[in-house]
């Protein structure tokens, strides 16, 4: 029935596919209930479940708790007639996870699972299929741009009806059932093929028939992005007469077929304008990170001048860098706000108008000056997709980002690398200027942001969390309001200190603690918090934003601008003395 039929894989009872009608006479799927013992570690962070994978694996019912725990949360009454749409980014451990989600699903009660062709489906076609086949949510197996492998990370994310990533009240009810699981329930002996495309149907016991339909991973994402951007316009500019020459780094990631289908067959752009597209379990060795260190290798290709545009993708396809010939580096939160300053160049906005702007708190303010420009209302939200997801579904946010290379609209509720990619060609196409000149133009006329930020990965808990607490008591102390603080020829003045709190103003939720800030009297502003998406120890994240409008100041090199500020930041909380770092890890 198969072609591509895994090693070990033995059928069981499918009673029926597209093409044959239910058989009766299949064995029933038995449901078995374990019990177990919960764990205290499950708490999904910024963006689901993140752990080693040797934590999944060593740990007796490690993800079969994460996994019955995000199934409980769903109510009974939704689970039969309901679809849970399944995907992965392709790294190691995935397919075990979808055999268990399958088993674990189909002892619940859940009518159908709806999974990509050997698991394979990015973050953002995850979100586009729920919302299309209007399922109740969805399981995404990644943990995003962490490295993959069996030394590597694994990750599992629940996301909702909306499309998006479950926001804080329903993982906090997960967390708080992972806490006190004391059984699982499962069909151990249920077994689906992963690569053949169509329906498998199963007879399990007590619960009517389940049913598990493999899609083309592809064909659904790539019909909305046909809706979204001008497809003869985008195919003129990458192979028509004047075209540009593109170079895609999917990072041996889930974007590698998207970018294939989309921008190579479709979009007639050189079969060699796209590498590392075949997804792999360990991303080939490398962190699948779309940043300048990890995607050093684009970096230096894009620097020997060949190439007109390039741009990563992470791990789950949700992330994007961009880069102009030469390597120009367009920051993820300048990145926003030129999006959303040429935001008519996308057919997607000139039906839908723009109801809104977003960005979480520690992406620059870029977008903010094009807010006030174009008399758009900008929303600040805290660290996390999740938080953009309410907005866009009242209607108030059409385009958001984050500086953690995070770009997207309310086409979805994910943010979406290669939607990002092919906004910047429609504007490219529109405009006819190179990546470099649009950037400088849009600084020349909306002033430039001056951003940056230092990651202290795997730093010791302990400590992290002590240079915080110590650093909010500093801060808090009101002495330190009105204090000012030199470095070189540059002073600076506090006007505010807080650690960011963000009111929904959709449901009224609260979130709290959210990152410690010091705003300037000139606007200028230092950030540290914690990062949620790390798997070994803390990562402490440290941001820098400062805006300058001196046409003379506004190319100049962001550590060279930013350099005080960043002095005064470590001054004041001390982080090299206390953690022992002398320096970041990476640098953006
Ligand atoms: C996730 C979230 C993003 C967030 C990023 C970084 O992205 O979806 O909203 O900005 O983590 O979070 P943190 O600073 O807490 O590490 P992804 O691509 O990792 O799923």
């Amino acid at each position: 029935m198969s072609v591509c039929m895994q090693e070990g894989y033995v059928p069981f009872i499918p009673i029926g596919t597209q093409t044959a009608q239910a058989n009766s006479s299949g064995k029933m799927v038995k449901i078995t209930v374990v019990k177990t013992s919960a764990y205290t570690d499950q708490k999904p962070g910024t963006s689901g479940l993140r752990k080693r994978v040797t934590v999944f694996q060593r740990n007796q019912h490690y993800a079969e708790n994460f996994i019955q725990s995000i199934i409980s949360a769903v109510d009974p009454s939704q689970r039969q007639e309901g679809t849970l749409v399944v995907g992965g980014d392709g790294r190691f451990f995935m397919k075990d996870a979808i055999q268990l989600i399958v088993q674990i699903a189909a002892a619940n009660g859940i009518g159908r699972l709806v999974i990509g062709q050997n698991g394979i489906m990015s973050t953002p076609a995850v979100s586009c299929v729920i919302r299309k086949i209007k399922a109740i949510g969805g399981i995404i197996l990644t943990a995003s741009h962490n490295p993959g492998g069996p030394s590597g990370d694994f990750g599992i994310k629940y996301n909702i009806s909306n499309g998006g990533p479950a926001p804080e009240g329903i993982t906090d009810k997960i967390f708080q059932i992972s806490k006190s699981i004391q059984e699982y329930h499962i069909c151990p002996e249920l077994k689906v093929d992963l690569c053949a495309i169509g329906k498998q149907t199963f007879e399990v016991d007590t619960f009517k028939p389940f049913t598990v339909e493999i899609v083309d991973s592809v064909e659904s994402y790539a019909e909305m992005l046909r809706d979204i951007f001008d497809f003869a316009a985008l195919k003129e500019l990458l192979s028509g007469p004047n075209h540009i020459s593109v170079r895609l780094d999917a990072m041996h990631g889930v974007v590698g077929p998207y970018v294939k289908k989309i921008v190579c067959d479709e979009l007639g752009s050189p079969a060699n304008s796209a590498v590392n597209c075949v997804p792999s379990e360990d991303f080939g060795g490398h962190h699948p990170d779309p940043n300048l260190t990890y995607a050093a290798d684009l970096v230096s290709t894009m620097k020997g001048g060949e190439y007109d545009f390039g741009a990563a993708f992470d791990g789950d396809g949700d992330r994007n860098m961009i880069l102009g010939k030469h390597g120009f580096f367009v920051n993820p939160s300048d990145s926003v706000a030129v999006i959303g300053a040429n935001i008519t160049c996308i057919p997607y906005f000139q039906k839908t108008g723009v109801k809104g702007l977003a960005r979480s708190m520690p992406t620059s303010g870029a977008l903010d000056n094009v807010a006030k420009a174009l008399k758009m209302q900008l929303y600040e939200t805290p660290t996390g997709w999740k938080f953009f997801g309410n907005l866009m579904d009242a209607g108030k946010l059409s385009l958001c980002g984050e500086e953690s290379f995070g770009t997207g609209s309310d086409h979805i509720r994910e943010k979406d690398g290669l939607w990002a990619v092919l906004a910047w060609l429609s504007i490219l196409a529109s405009r006819k200027q190179s990546v470099e000149d649009v950037m400088k133009e849009h600084w020349q006329k909306f002033g430039r942001n001056f951003f940056t930020r230092y990651d202290y990965e795997e730093v010791d808990s302990d400590a992290a969390n002590k240079m915080i607490a110590d650093l909010q008591q500093i801060m808090f102390d009101k002495a330190f309001i009105g204090q000012t603080f030199s470095s070189g020829d540059k002073t600076y003045k506090v006007e505010k200190a807080d650690n960011f709190e963000y009111t929904d103003p959709v449901d009224g939720s609260v979130s709290k603690g959210q990152g410690l800030r010091i705003i300037f009297s000139d606007g200028s502003r230092i950030i540290f918090r914690l990062s949620g998406t790390g798997s070994a120890g803390a990562t402490i994240r440290l941001y820098i934003d400062s805006f300058e409008n001196d046409p003379q100041k506004i190319y100049q090199d962001p550590q060279v601008m930013l350099a005080p500020l960043v002095d005064i930041a470590l001054r004041i909380s001390q982080l090299q003395e206390k953690t022992g770092r002398n320096g970041p890890t990476v640098i953006t």
